[in-house]
């Protein structure tokens, strides 16, 4: 039975602040997962439709309850685990996701009690792959602000966003997978599939915003050329899990995107006891038609 050792967790997760990659599934074991990830993507419509899809697919649920992946959990954040969200991600290479935190202050009442980990169904590569600041977890505001790394103001989502000045030296980590591997990391790890970069520019509310707006407009255009020319390789795809302990109140702004269906979270492992969320079973059966229905009314 797979444990994480002691060395693993005081060298990557103390110090560093993110485990993997770690082996769970073999790539023959894992390609019926990525052939039913590949069906749900070709019937959904957007990342929203993305979500959640574990209450739904056995053998998405099946991949959540693998053994070696629980007790991966187990080891850092005890043995009474609840699942509270599923996202499955499709990245293309250059379209992926800026330096953001996995603390979801708006949907949790303690955001820091919270782990996230991502399984990897195709192979990620030094060009497509998500990457971590070591030891960022630990660091304040003003630490990071040292390292070049600086709060969004204006952040769209609900999970603070930071982008990496031109002059910030730091050296991200890469976190380059085979199929059936995952990573695990802390909620205030700094992570990114996308090196966001811009000038820093000290008062970004004030007028001086436009200073750096028109870089970051211009990376956006030489990635939409990029794009429309064509040259993409196959996107990654990846399951990730969003993972809290019983005490922990996942609120109802968490659930208000899987409208008309109000998904709930379900019991991951060991007992709910002082619980404070209403559990959904792990049973498919009694979701299935009122999910293809929802996605009949969507379009
Ligand atoms: O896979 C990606 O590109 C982003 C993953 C991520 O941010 C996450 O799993 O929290
Ligand atoms: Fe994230």
């Amino acid at each position: 039975m797979y444990q994480l050792n002691l060395l693993m967790i005081s060298n990557n997760w103390e110090e560093n602040g993110f485990i993997g990659p770690i082996k769970a599934l073999t790539e023959k074991e894992i390609l019926p997962i990525t052939n039913e990830v590949r069906n749900i993507i070709s019937n959904s419509k957007d990342f929203l439709q993305l979500r959640n899809k574990h209450l739904y697919s056995k053998l998405i649920q099946e991949l959540c309850l693998n053994e070696i992946i629980i007790n991966a959990v187990k080891d850092l954040m005890g043995s009474n685990l609840i699942l509270w969200r599923t996202q499955i991600f499709k990245v293309n290479k250059n379209q992926g996701f800026g330096w953001h935190q996995d603390q979801y202050r708006t949907l949790l009442s303690e955001p820091t009690k919270h782990i996230s980990l991502q399984i990897a169904l195709t192979k990620s590569t030094e060009d497509n792959c998500v990457f971590f600041i070591p030891g960022s977890h630990k660091m304040n505001s003003s630490e990071l602000n040292e390292a070049g790394l600086y709060l969004e103001e204006n952040c769209q989502l609900n999970i603070p966003q930071y982008y990496r000045s031109f002059k910030s030296s730091i050296k991200p980590v890469k976190m380059i997978l085979e199929p059936g591997e995952f990573f695990i990391f802390h909620p205030s790890t700094l992570h990114a599939s996308f090196d966001r970069r811009k000038e820093h520019c000290k008062a970004p509310k004030t007028v001086n915003q436009g200073s750096f707006l028109p870089v970051g407009r211009l990376w956006n255009r030489t990635v939409g050329v990029f794009n429309s020319l064509n040259f993409q390789s196959s996107p990654r795809l990846g399951v990730a899990m969003r993972i809290t302990v019983p005490e922990v109140k996942v609120l109802p702004t968490a659930f208000e995107k899987t409208l008309p269906r109000i998904d709930k979270c379900v019991l991951l492992h060991g007992s709910n006891e002082n619980g404070v969320n209403e559990l959904d079973s792990w049973s498919v059966n009694d979701k299935t038609r009122v999910n293809e229905q929802s996605l009949i009314e969507v379009g």
